[in-house]
């Protein structure tokens, strides 16, 4: 009796204390000139690599013809100095945008009110002040 109480204990400790290392958010890499975004928030369930040198600065592309519009919840981004992504809510670049620069991540997207709505992105590299280059 009393060993399948520690049993049990032990059981319910690894079920809902796994290696606290793990606890805190594990970003995922992402290449640089690049994004990545995931289908659910903490950066699970299908993704897809956008590499930004494979498309035209300030063209709106499709997220359809990669299958992840109106689904993307998550998402990890390193990109050089001045160069800004933006998601927008629209297939032709409208509606709600989401911006990412430099190097970050987002867990949910959900929390700029930006659930799920993502259907084409573009991105620019010249936000860069003149007097600066
Ligand atoms: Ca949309």
């Amino acid at each position: 009796m009393k060993l399948s109480m520690l049993f049990l204990t032990v059981l319910i400790v690894i079920t809902f204390f796994p290696n606290s290392s793990q606890s805190h958010q594990n970003i995922p890499y992402c290449p640089e000139k690049s994004i990545r975004v995931y289908e659910h928030t903490s950066f699970t369930g299908r993704r897809k690599l956008i590499e930004l040198e494979g498309f035209q600065e300030g063209e709106v592309y499709s997220l359809k013809a990669m299958d992840m519009q109106d689904n993307i919840s998550s998402v990890v981004w390193n990109l050089p100095s001045g160069w800004v992504v933006m998601l927008h809510d629209h297939e032709n670049g409208t509606g709600k945008t989401y911006q990412m620069k430099g190097n970050g991540s987002d867990p949910s997207t959900h929390n700029k009110d930006f659930r799920d709505c993502a259907t084409s992105f573009s991105y620019r590299r010249g936000y860069k002040a003149r007097w600066d280059r």
